[in-house]
């Protein structure tokens, strides 16, 4: 992670990075503590040990590479598109970035936006529930492997779901 902050929330380029002026900051222990969202640093390596043993003390078994780039993603502009759609999901979004850059944006408790901006080496868990999007900077590009426990479901769940039970469970977990 390069940095976290709380979005502006101008109509400008989704690309851009959105701080405020002048910028506040999001500290890795707020992301914890305050949205759930984990974080680490790693080497940005496929083979990475650290990335190992997360994986196997928290069951993620799956894994798959996913190369984002105009010439390389089916369907790129849709794809980007229900990507920055805010959604959740009704388990964690477990990414880890092999190379490029990009954004992931989370609702803090206040419903504002806090945006996240990954790199290569950074492992990053959204807890399930948490309405989140994703874009890319201006770089344009972004490889990452998405982890998951047993058989991957990646099927959005649209904002307003209120009463999806992974949301419910969320919520009644932030609050606490
Ligand atoms: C999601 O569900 O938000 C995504 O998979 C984002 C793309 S991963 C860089
Ligand atoms: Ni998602």
């Amino acid at each position: 992670m390069v940095g976290a902050w709380t979005m502006n929330e101008t109509a400008e380029d989704q690309r851009l990075p959105h701080m405020t002026d002048p910028p506040q900051f999001v500290t890795l222990e707020d992301l914890k503590a305050k949205v759930g969202v984990l974080y680490w640093k790693l080497s940005g390596e496929p083979d990475d040990s650290q990335l190992a043993k997360i994986r196997a003390e928290r069951g993620y078994n799956y894994v798959d590479t996913i190369d984002i780039a105009p010439d390389k993603l089916p369907d790129y502009d849709k794809k980007l598109k229900m990507f920055f759609e805010e959604h959740i999901h009704s388990d964690e979004e477990i990414r880890y970035i092999l190379a490029g850059s990009g954004y992931f944006d989370v609702r803090d408790r206040n419903d504002k936006w806090i945006r996240i901006q990954c790199e290569k080496g950074d492992l990053l868990i959204l807890p399930a529930g948490i309405y989140h999007r994703f874009t890319l900077d201006e770089k344009n590009y972004i490889k990452v492997n998405r982890l998951f426990v047993g058989n991957p479901v990646w099927t959005p769940i649209n904002r307003p779901c209120e009463n999806h039970p992974s949301r419910v469970n969320y919520v009644q977990k932030a609050a606490s």
